[in-house]
């Protein structure tokens, strides 16, 4: 059963994160990318997630041909290790450039860093192997609703995607979206909105979405509806799997931390879809809790993944037959508790 699942794994070296929020100091040493990439094949995930700078520190002060050459050893340490490059994202929310948005600023210089560094990120993908680009839209909203054109600002969106699309034939972009944090309110909140907004460029065939569990609460939506909705779309090239406890600061909390039905009706929803046959990886998109001591450094990825496959061998055994039965009955309550009883497992 959960032994032949068609899942693989992965996370990205800022999950292995020290402890820092916004009131206090880290609460664990810093550790090496090594050590963080040695960690992360002693645990059989197969695949890493990357920042363009997580993958070549300081890229900005870099010139191209010093950046390729980092990329092409640091592929072939990748090699070594027998891990993939799932992705490479743009960290477009750090620059002193990308204070007033990345794609979206109000000024043209701005827009143009932005642009230009997604199209290195771009040749950096190619040298560490991977087709696809992740574009969480950190900062491209509005703190001030009167400061931005939001019309405008889909343009601006457009205007990037397209340069991106043209730049690299071969790349595939992924939308992450977010609805707030770090802005009042992001332009592109759901998977809804980076779906149109896929259809507005050049090539929306290349333009897909990756869901976060914690994102879509925050948006106040079903994380297994927003699968549904993506996967009917044939658009769900990537996964964040984690929890969050409702609308407040975002929480990466460990997948089925907060609601294990939600995160069993996220796996029923990846399962009935066959989410990973086409190779996408599961990434689980957490954090360790402030108060974890260095020792238990990568345990909420382990738990994450652990309640993953136990919740894959749950979606696997649920009683399909008794659920159609109530549902042609119309008996919902029974349906509720056959829910219930599964997640409960037999009674001592
Ligand atoms: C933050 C996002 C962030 C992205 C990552 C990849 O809320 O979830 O972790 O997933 O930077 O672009
Ligand atoms: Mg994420």
């Amino acid at each position: 059963m959960a032994d032949q699942h068609p899942y693989r794994f992965c996370f990205g070296p800022w999950n292995i994160s020290e402890g820092q929020d916004p009131y206090g100091p880290t609460t664990r040493p810093p550790q090496s990318f090594d050590w963080k990439l040695a960690q992360l094949k002693k645990h059989g995930f197969e695949a890493m997630m990357f920042h363009d700078d997580d993958a070549v520190p300081d890229i900005d002060s870099k010139s191209g041909t010093q950046v390729r050459k980092e990329a092409k050893a640091l592929k072939k340490r990748l090699d070594d290790f027998g891990i993939a490059a799932e992705m490479v994202a743009p960290r477009l929310w750090f620059a002193p450039q990308t204070i007033d948005g990345a794609y979206t600023s109000n000024d043209p210089k701005c827009r143009r860093y932005a642009i230009d560094r997604s199209l290195r990120c771009l040749d950096l993908a190619k040298d560490l192997g991977t087709d696809l680009i992740v574009l969480w839209l950190a900062r491209e909203g509005s703190y001030i609703r009167e400061s931005k054109d939001a019309a405008r600002c889909i343009d601006y969106l457009v205007e990037a995607l397209d340069r991106m699309l043209a730049h690299d034939r071969r790349i595939r972009i992924v939308i992450e979206p977010k609805p707030n944090e770090p802005m009042d309110h992001a332009y592109i909140p759901t998977i809804g909105h980076a779906l149109a907004l896929a259809g507005l460029t050049r090539d929306p065939k290349r333009v897909g979405c990756l869901i976060e569990s914690a994102h879509a609460i925050l948006a106040g939506l079903d994380p297994a509806d927003e699968i549904d909705f993506a996967m009917r779309f044939g658009k769900l090239w990537s996964l964040h799997l984690n929890d969050q406890n409702g609308l407040k600061y975002d929480q990466d909390r460990p997948f089925g931390n907060v609601s294990l039905r939600s995160a069993f009706d996220q796996v029923r929803a990846l399962e009935r879809h066959g989410y990973g046959k086409k190779g996408e990886y599961v990434c689980f998109d957490v954090h360790p809790f402030r108060t974890t001591k260095p020792e238990h450094w990568l345990d909420a990825l382990l738990n994450s993944r652990r309640t993953f496959l136990r919740l894959v061998q749950k979606a696997r055994s649920f009683n399909e037959k008794a659920a159609r039965q109530r549902i042609e009955n119309r008996d919902y309550q029974a349906l509720d508790q056959l829910v219930i009883e599964h997640l409960l497992g037999p009674a001592k």
